[in-house]
């Protein structure tokens, strides 16, 4: 099934002038509308006139993280503050989020695009949709909220209430949709067996999830814990939120959704396009969106595209689930995260040294995160007392809790205990998840 069956099965030759000219308007509202924009084009020498094809688009430089948190919160904004309707950003309330705005036509693009990604997974307007995504600043929750609503489907907002009251609610309501990251849909598998609840009392048929690395392996046990067909999206806050890529029937790698973003595969170190069918950096260029356009945005994400046709009839390209990152960030819980984020606020707490190690495991179907910090030479003696020490611990939780709303475990190590640098890069991050 196709939501959109005119642009999901548009010929490759059609999807290229279409392409052009939404790149060519894309290229002329940045370059009038965003100072940035106008600044890099100009350093750069490029004419815009000049950019006459999809291959031009690589003389145009990249657009970054960094761009973008250098612009906080509007600066990267192409419309009139009065016409943004919406305004989302990503995780962690440290440093400078990167903060997105959509004008009332961006919002309803976005809504058909969830539509896709709905539809493509076989759901319709007698399915009960279950959104166990935040709904908040995070684009997950409200972005498939509108999507589900626009196909017709019951839409239950269960957001991020605790996994007990999630199966309640899917019990009670007959939910037959899950949607939410591979992560939370394992914990709530992982509960109903502890709770003795056969996953076939429930209405569940499917589950639709994303916001997260996840492998084969894990979306087989899910299948097998929730008894869903288990379907891939992908997307991400700064090029529209979910929606940027999807699984058809077929599940052998998402469609991308190339009348809205032209994708790019390049070789991270050089910026070169990969060879077709290679791993690389996954860059987006937005070709539709009119409040936070975005050229050639280089997401970190490791992927490859597929060149060969689907036989679902789509001729949207395809790109492998995304295997990894170019750079060192962590999702945990659907949080994405940096390890100098957690650094900047460990060193905050009087009594810790700067040495630290993070340790992400899967107990129980729930990702955990150990943070183990070595304490100072210096630290009073008074710590010799257990209580002391649950204090401090608690000290350090608060911190991270109320900036970067984790809560891990805390472990205080005696000084000098955690490796140290040896010249090369230091390993603080050890992941025991299966992301193969
Ligand atoms: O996670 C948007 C989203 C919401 C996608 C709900 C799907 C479902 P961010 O919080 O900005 O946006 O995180 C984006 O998450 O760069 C990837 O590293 C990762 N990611 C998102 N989807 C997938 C996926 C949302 N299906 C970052 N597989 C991206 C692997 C994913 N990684």
């Amino acid at each position: 099934m196709m939501y959109n069956r005119e642009y999901e099965s548009i010929s490759r030759e059609d999807l290229q002038q279409l392409q052009m000219e939404r790149l060519q308007f894309t290229l002329n509202r940045v370059y009038r509308n965003v100072a940035f924009y106008k600044n890099m084009f100009d350093t750069a020498g490029v004419n815009i006139e000049n950019i006459k094809s999809t291959d031009d688009l690589k003389k145009l430089p990249f657009t970054t993280k960094e761009d973008l948190r250098n612009s906080y919160p509007y600066d990267m904004f192409a419309v009139p503050l009065r016409d943004i309707v919406r305004i989302h950003s990503t995780s962690g309330t440290t440093g400078k989020p990167i903060v997105v705005g959509y004008t009332q036509t961006d919002i309803g693009i976005w809504t058909s695009l969830m539509a896709r990604v709905l539809t493509a997974a076989g759901i319709t307007k007698d399915d009960f949709l279950q959104i166990a995504f935040n709904y908040n600043l995070f684009t997950g929750g409200f972005g498939f909220h509108y999507g589900a609503e626009k196909i017709g489907a019951s839409v239950i907002p269960a957001s991020n209430s605790d996994v007990h009251r999630q199966i309640l609610i899917m019990k009670d309501f007959k939910t037959s949709v899950l949607v939410s990251t591979p992560g939370f849909a394992l914990h709530i598998g992982t509960f109903l067996q502890e709770m003795d609840l056969h996953p076939d009392s429930l209405n569940l048929k499917t589950g639709i999830f994303g916001s997260e690395p996840w492998s084969q392996n894990l979306r087989t046990e899910i299948e097998k814990a929730l008894h869903v067909d288990a379907y891939d999206n992908y997307g991400i806050t700064e090029v529209i939120g979910p929606g940027v890529a999807f699984e058809c029937s077929e599940r052998k790698g998402l469609h991308v959704n190339e009348d809205h973003f032209i994708v790019e595969v390049i070789d991270p170190e050089s910026g070169e396009p990969a060879a077709p069918g290679e791993q690389g950096e996954l860059v987006f260029t937005t070709i539709t969106k009119q409040g936070f356009p975005l050229i050639r945005y280089r997401t970190g994400d490791i992927s490859s595209l597929f060149p060969e046709s689907c036989s679902c009839g789509r001729t949207l390209v395809r790109m492998d689930r995304v295997s990894g990152r170019t750079d060192d960030m962590l999702i945990i819980e659907g949080t994405n995260l940096f390890p100098s984020q957690i650094e900047e606020v460990l060193l905050e707490v009087e009594g810790i040294e700067p040495h630290y190690e993070l340790i992400l495991d899967r107990e129980a179907g729930v990702e955990t995160l150990e943070i183990r910090v070595e304490v100072s030479e210096q630290l009073p003696a008074m710590m010799d007392e257990i209580k002391n020490l649950q204090k401090f611990k608690n000290t350090i939780k608060t911190h991270l809790k109320s900036a970067l709303e984790i809560e891990p475990i805390v472990t205080l190590v005696e000084p000098k205990m955690l490796s140290r640098s040896g010249g090369g890069k230091m390993k603080r991050v050890v992941d025991k998840r299966d992301l193969s």
